[in-house]
């Protein structure tokens, strides 16, 4: 009797639960293209090429490896649209005695296996996802009975379970955390590593020319698209960041530089998210470069935070938070996103250059998306429902999971301070300390008044102004408050005049801001 195994988009793992212990001469890994899931969000171009490329070169792999694999194209005139239509179809194709998968990745997708149960009659086995090293209920049992969460505690827990950067009990060096080591600003340097490119094949160049055709009114640009879309080409990858660029990750890790997309990060995330690469197994790789000597702890510690700290922080918070998390609007904020979050047309220096790389690769790096874009978007008060659709739309690595507490939690507030203790939000002078892009930008960024004044600057101590109500008692806020208040009425009125002559222009939908 046969098993259906049916195996998501972003479950592209040889190790995956639902395949564990299968008699591969029993069972139909089942894959599926299909319109639900690509048009969910209007997602960029690259994503689209990226997750249907690397879908199409994990069914091959999974068929080398001796499984059988029914997959179904996105242009199939069967094709159903949808994972529960496909599963249907599969179910008359294949008569299984059971089916069994790995829990989704989404609240959205969630539901649908829920149903099938019920839908097929059929016994539905939902595996958890083993790919993650908190468990759902691990992180329930670590948060139960916390008067505040806070990923530092957690993230120790992590350390603890995984002995990762641990000597006898103790942490390495004897500190658990090195982030006050890592906000170096960095210089223009020739010899910064880069990413390993890799040409399309034939299998990606088939993927593009139908995205182009099927999703050419979608966001983004395919010309250079060059990500790994195999296990081989991603673990390249991610050996040439360990050798070349782990070392300075730690020191340049808030660094922005114009014409810089990379920096030194690792540009991985999207194989992460998709499966093709492990977590815990690049977090002790990084470790082996400490142990060796080739890389300092400010680097291998930040970098090993990232992953089984905040990666894991996000999706416990996203899981008990629950589906109606993506409600929540702290602030009560309604403004729309400009129109140029589409095009990257702002003569914001800082804006410009992240939005342009976004839409030109679908990615930017953390502060960029964190301070950047994140921070002007909380600052002209945009509804935190859209700012994620956004981010969901076009970043490469954007899946709910995560996407969702990063932009509506830690870069919106749109929890409250669930996930921070304090709204991120900064006038022009912190982008200033962390990039160069003040340097070659049309507005000043040591004014907060005039015509060329940075458009930050004003908004910022508008903010605090507006939210006073719902902000002025937090501790961290305070020396920022003290500060607007010893400014002269006269300056306080005309630093809300100059926010409120932005965002009526903003308003008005002219594109040279
Ligand atoms: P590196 O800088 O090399 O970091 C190493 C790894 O740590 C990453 O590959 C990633 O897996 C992990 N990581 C780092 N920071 C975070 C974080 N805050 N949350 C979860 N994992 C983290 N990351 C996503 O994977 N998907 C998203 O959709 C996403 N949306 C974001 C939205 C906003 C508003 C912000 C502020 C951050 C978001 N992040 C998201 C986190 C972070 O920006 C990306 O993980 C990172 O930029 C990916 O590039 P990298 O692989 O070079 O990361
Ligand atoms: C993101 C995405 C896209 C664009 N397309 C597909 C697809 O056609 N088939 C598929 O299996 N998965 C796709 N994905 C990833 C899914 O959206 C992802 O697996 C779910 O969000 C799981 O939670
Ligand atoms: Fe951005 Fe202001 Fe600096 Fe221009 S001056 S790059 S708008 S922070």
């Amino acid at each position: 009797m046969t098993i259906l195994i049916p195996v998501l988009g972003d479950q592209l793992s040889f190790g995956l639960s639902s395949l564990a212990g299968a008699d591969r001469a029993d069972s139909v890994v089942l894959m599926m293209e299909v319109a639900d899931e690509t048009t969910y969000v209007r997602h960029h171009k690259t994503k689209l090429a990226y997750i249907l490329s690397a879908m199409r070169h994990h069914a091959e792999a999974l068929r080398v490896d001796g499984w059988r694999v029914d997959y179904v194209l996105l242009d199939d005139p069967e094709n159903g649209g949808s994972f529960t239509g496909e599963v249907a179809r599969a179910i008359q194709r294949h008569d299984p005695e059971r089916i069994v998968v790995t829990e989704a990745g989404e609240w959205r997708v969630a539901a649908m296996l829920d149903s099938w149960q019920t839908l097929f009659g059929l016994p539905v086995e939902i595996r958890p996802d083993s790919r993650f090293l908190c468990a759902h209920g691990e992180f329930e049992a670590w948060a139960e009975g916390r008067a505040e969460l806070r990923m530092e505690y957690f993230y120790r827990e992590m350390r603890k379970k995984t002995g990762l950067l641990m000597d006898g009990g103790k942490p390495a060096e004897g500190r658990w955390n090195f982030d006050k080591d890592n906000r170096k600003p960095a210089q223009a340097d020739l010899l910064m590593p880069r990413p390993l490119s890799f040409a399309p094949d034939a299998i990606t160049q088939e993927v593009i020319a139908l995205v182009e055709q099927r999703f050419g009114d979608h966001p983004g640009d395919l010309d250079g698209f060059d990500y790994a879309v195999t296990v081989e080409d991603a673990e390249r990858q991610a050996a040439s960041f360990m050798a070349n660029a782990l070392p300075k990750f730690g020191d340049y890790e808030d660094a922005m530089l114009t014409g810089e997309r990379f920096l030194w990060h690792s540009i991985l995330s999207p194989y992460l998210n998709s499966g093709l690469l492990d977590p815990l197994d690049l977090c002790r790789k990084a470790e082996a470069e400490y142990r060796a000597g080739r890389a300092p702890l400010n680097s291998v510690e930040g970098y090993v935070r990232q992953i089984i700290g905040w990666r894991e922080y996000m999706r416990g918070i996203y899981w008990r938070e629950g589906p109606d998390y993506v409600d929540r609007n702290f602030f009560g904020h309604s403004r729309a996103l400009p129109g140029w979050y589409w095009t990257g047309a702002t003569d914001m220096h800082c804006l410009s250059q992240a939005l342009g790389q976004t839409l030109a690769t679908a990615h930017a790096h953390h502060i960029q998306r964190l301070m950047v874009t994140g921070n002007f978007a909380l600052l002209i008060g945009a509804d935190p429902k859209l700012v994620h659709l956004w981010y969901l739309e076009v970043y490469l690595d954007a899946y709910e999971w995560v996407e969702l507490p990063n932009t509506l939690g830690m870069s919106q507030f749109g929890d409250g301070g669930l996930l921070g203790s304090k709204p991120y939000i900064s006038s022009g002078a912190y982008i200033n300390r962390m990039s160069d892009y003040c340097g070659h930008c049309r507005y000043d960024v040591t004014k907060r008044i005039g015509e060329d004044a940075c458009p930050f600057n004003a908004l910022y101590w508008d903010f605090l102004a507006r939210h006073r109500d719902k902000i002025g008692r937090n501790p961290r806020l305070a020396m920022p408050y003290r500060n607007w208040d010893r400014q002269s009425e006269s300056d306080q009125i005309a630093t809300r005049e100059q926010a409120a002559d932005f965002l009526a222009k903003l308003d008005s939908g002219g594109t040279a801001y």
